[in-house]
């Protein structure tokens, strides 16, 4: 019997955990699987796919020729060259469409009146086998739990159900993709170009506990089933049989990303993880963290046997931003404590990230941050963002009852052009002396510049040449920084393996 063959498109994300768990899903059921990882990450300026690499994209369907195509859109980033990719599919061929992941879980209604027949919301690993079955048993799709469909002008939405606690039951994301190809710079590159890379990247755990208002993780988990828990926890041993395969295929691997919203932090899972990473894996590896659950005893353990960055989101200096904008209820002294905590842990890296800029931020929210930062316990980088307003997120509602935009101007912003979306993301100030204290707050990661910083903040528009001469030179100390950083995690990489 002839197989049946699903393809899976992957935006801008060449490891694109969500695809290789549908990979998977679709293999265990017996569907041969193409995978397409169109353009490589770049989460500063992304450039659209080129009129080429659609043909590319157009040539690869129509070899390949499958019986239905999976677009994955974790993100609203991209959605000018997702619209792009599904107006070639509509215009070249007469195959169903099914749209998933974070955005398409949000917004199915995006995708179904732009004609695409199918969203699955929520985990697509049962759903996406369900319709590949009804689509070429040609049986009844419309019960499909989680299946979104029009029939003409109305949108059916069915409820998300058939999603299990225990994630393990969804095996692996499959590492090495057999069946697969790259698409950027006009080259369409046979093979999984996960294979070559240098930092792995494992999510131990699906969902985060917090209500972040700029983030979709909170609406995501609203919309679980009852009896789902928010927070899903991968047994150990799935997870470091993910790492062992992922070292047996892609043998460059330096370090590991764990994703997680939050490390995970359950009762014993740490102290087993330590066992099991140190005996199997033996690679430097870099954690998410937040201020409320930073452990010194987890990380401590962690650090012994790899952990050799922590990335934690801080966000705002001011108690009025966090608690009554951004819905994050750690205090000042909760920040200050985790960066002593995480300092002292001994770990060798530690990056914080600020978003700053945003209309809800006054001048003196902004200076609260600067002198929250001066507190922070270093060495550390900070990574300043500004705020993207992203689609469902409860802070778009905040903007517009503020006043800061109507429906209309907001939904410009959301649905701008990637270039405008991605500047927004790496704003920089452009009101004079609000400018200036952003380059403070920039400059103070680097303790050779601290005193200098601090002898301009009584009265940064007097020194307003010098803070720009100084952010600039801040600037390039940032780069060497940058390798300084990589090549100590290389060589980290071979202590490691030589101990
Ligand atoms: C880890 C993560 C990343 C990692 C991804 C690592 C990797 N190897 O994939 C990194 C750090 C690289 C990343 C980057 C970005 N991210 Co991110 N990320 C996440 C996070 C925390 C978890 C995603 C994840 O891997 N989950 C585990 C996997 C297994 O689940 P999944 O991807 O959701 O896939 C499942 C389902 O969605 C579904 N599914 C997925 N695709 C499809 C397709 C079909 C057809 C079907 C049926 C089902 C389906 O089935 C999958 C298996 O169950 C989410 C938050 C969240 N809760 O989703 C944010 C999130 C997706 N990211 C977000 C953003 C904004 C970004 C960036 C744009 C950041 C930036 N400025 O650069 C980039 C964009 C990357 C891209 N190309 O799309 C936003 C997206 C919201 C939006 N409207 O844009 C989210 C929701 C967080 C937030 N702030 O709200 N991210
Ligand atoms: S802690 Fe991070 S992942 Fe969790 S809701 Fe807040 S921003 Fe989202």
């Amino acid at each position: 019997m002839e197989t049946k063959k699903v393809m899976l498109i992957a935006f801008y994300n060449p490891k694109a955990l969500g695809v290789r768990y549908l990979e998977t899903a679709l293999r265990r059921a017996e569907y041969a699987v193409r995978t397409v990882f169109l353009k490589d990450f770049n989460s500063v300026r992304p450039k659209k796919a080129t009129a080429r690499e659609l043909e590319l994209l157009r040539d690869d369907i129509q070899r390949q020729a499958p019986m239905l195509i999976a677009l994955s859109v974790m993100s609203s980033m991209y959605l000018e060259v997702v619209d792009e990719v599904i107006d070639m599919i509509r215009g070249n061929f007469d195959i169903p469409v099914v749209c998933g992941g974070a955005f398409a879980t949000l917004s199915p209604e995006y995708f179904l009146d732009r004609g695409v027949q199918f969203v699955i919301r929520s985990d697509g690993e049962r759903a996406i086998v369900r319709l590949a079955d009804a689509l070429s048993h040609r049986t009844a799709y419309a019960d499909i739990p989680s299946l979104c469909y029009k029939t003409g002008e109305e949108i059916h939405k069915n409820a998300i159900s058939d999603i299990p606690q225990n994630i393990d039951e969804y095996g692996m994301p499959t590492v090495n993709c057999p069946n697969s190809c790259f698409i950027d710079s006009d080259v369409l590159t046979e093979g999984d170009p996960q294979r070559n890379t240098l930092s792995y990247e494992v999510i131990a755990s699906r969902g985060c506990p917090f209500n972040c208002s700029y983030c979709s993780c909170s609406n995501l988990r609203r919309l679980l089933p009852d009896g789902v828990k928010g927070v899903r926890t991968r047994s150990v041993q799935s997870v470091i049989d993910e790492l062992i395969e992922a070292k047996k295929h892609c043998k460059k691997i330096v370090f590991v990303h764990f994703y997680d919203e939050i490390f995970p932090n359950l009762p014993g899972w740490a102290d087993e993880f330590i066992v099991q990473y140190k005996k199997h894996i033996n690679l430097p590896f870099t954690i998410w963290s937040h201020p409320k659950m930073v452990d010194p005893d987890v990380l401590k353990k962690l650090v012994s046997v790899g952990l050799c960055e922590v990335i934690m989101g801080i966000q705002s200096g001011s108690e009025h931003i966090l608690h009554d904008v951004f819905h994050r209820y750690e205090t000042q002294e909760d920040i200050v404590r985790a960066t002593k905590i995480i300092r002292e842990s001994g770990v060798f890296w530690c990056s914080y990230d600020f978003m700053l800029g945003h209309p809800f931020e006054s001048l003196d929210d902004l200076k609260e941050s600067y002198y929250l930062t001066k507190r922070l316990h270093g060495p550390l980088e900070l990574q300043l963002h500004g705020l993207n307003f992203l689609p469902k997120t409860d802070i778009v509602q905040m903007a517009i009852d503020a006043g800061y935009y109507t429906e209309e101007e907001m939904d410009a912003i959301m649905y701008a052009p990637m270039h405008e979306q991605f500047d927004a993301y790496w704003q920089r100030q452009n009101r004079q002396e609000r400018d200036l204290w952003y380059k403070m707050i920039y400059c103070l990661q680097f303790a050779r510049l601290r005193s200098k910083v601090e002898s301009f903040e009584s009265d940064p528009l007097k020194h307003e040449a010098e803070i720009r001469a100084m952010y600039d030179k801040a600037k390039k100390m940032a780069r060497l920084r940058y390798l300084y950083k990589k090549a100590r995690i290389v060589l980290k990489r071979l202590k490691l393996t030589v101990t």
